[in-house]
């Protein structure tokens, strides 16, 4: 039975990429009563049932499966920050981190519309934060075309995904990598000071240097659900890498004695406001079990 690649999927129904063009296939009414969907980047077998037309009955196992955006098999996340308009939202984007560590993608931070940034020195704080955790960080500008080798550099030979809050430019970058695409942008509401959730569905793109990007619908709000508390340090790779030195096995890193953690915090080798949203997570993880026992 043919094989192939979801690589869109737009209402209800999901276009298999295969070497003889992409098939439009709905799924099989058993994922539906399973309540599994098969997710853009899933390898999927289907049966053809037309010209171009199929139902897929199987989804092949998932090497990383990420549920915002929803997307299967991605290695990297490229997560976009706006730096303005909207402003720049540092505990947003460390829920986003914790949710792809947990997956195991790498991951790479785009600061964008640099050219709304009067002062340099703003982006290099950012950096100073992100860097020593381990993170790849760039800024990028399609107004002046700053940044985007650099994330063009990053797309190459790999499977990414582009994530982050609606208006923040992931679209408009995209078209600036790729001349001729053509997405849709949208305006940033000036009432709001937010997007207004252009993009619509989950799409992979092919790059003329042999790799390929996701764009994805904007999201601002992402909860802990299935994560348990000592989990959590694992997500902040800098946490993770002092953890070891805890004297308690599951230290918190709260308020137990000969915390390595916290050392490090006031030494200030881990940043103090990565700390401060590592503990609003562990409160809010703490609360949502309390609250689902009763
Ligand atoms: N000044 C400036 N504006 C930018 C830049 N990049 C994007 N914009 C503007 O930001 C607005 C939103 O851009 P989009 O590309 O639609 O944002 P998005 O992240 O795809 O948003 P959703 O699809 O809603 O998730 C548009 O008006 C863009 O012109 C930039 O580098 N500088
Ligand atoms: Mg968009
Ligand atoms: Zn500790």
């Amino acid at each position: 039975m043919p094989e192939g690649q979801i690589v869109r999927a737009v209402g209800g129904f999901f276009d298999v990429r295969t070497p003889e063009g992409d098939i439009r296939c709905r799924a099989r009414g058993i994922f539906k009563k399973k309540n599994l969907s098969p997710l853009v980047g899933d390898y999927v077998i289907f049966e053809r049932t037309g010209p171009e037309e199929g139902v897929v009955t199987e989804v092949r196992p998932r090497r990383t499966e990420l549920v915002r955006p929803p997307i299967a098999n991605v290695e990297q996340a490229v997560v976009l920050f706006s730096l303005r308009e909207p402003p720049f939202q540092p505990v947003l984007l460390d829920r986003i981190l914790v949710h792809c560590e947990r997956v195991g993608l790498r991951v790479c931070i785009c600061l964008t519309k640099l050219d709304l940034v009067p002062d340099r020195s703003e982006v290099e704080q950012i950096a100073k934060i992100y860097t020593p955790a381990g993170y790849r960080v760039a800024a990028t500008s399609i107004r002046t075309g700053e940044g985007v080798e650099q994330v063009k550099e990053w797309l190459k030979d790999t499977l990414s995904v582009f994530a982050g809050p609606s208006g923040v430019g992931k679209s408009s970058l995209l078209n600036e990598i790729l001349p001729g695409l053509r997405l849709r942008t949208g305006q940033v509401s000036a009432k709001l000071g937010r997007g207004r959730h252009t993009t619509r569905h989950v799409e992979i793109i092919d790059l003329p240097d042999g790799g390929r990007v996701a764009d994805s619908p904007g999201f601002s709000r992402l909860d802990f659900t299935g994560l348990e508390e000592t989990e959590l340090g694992d997500y902040f790779p800098e946490i993770r890498e002092h953890a070891v030195h805890c004297a308690f096995r599951g230290c918190l890193h709260r308020d137990e004695p000969n915390c390595a953690v916290r050392e490090a915090v006031d030494k200030r080798e881990i940043d103090p406001g990565r700390y401060r949203n590592y503990l609003q997570f562990l409160q809010e993880i703490i609360e949502n079990r309390r609250f689902k026992k009763w």
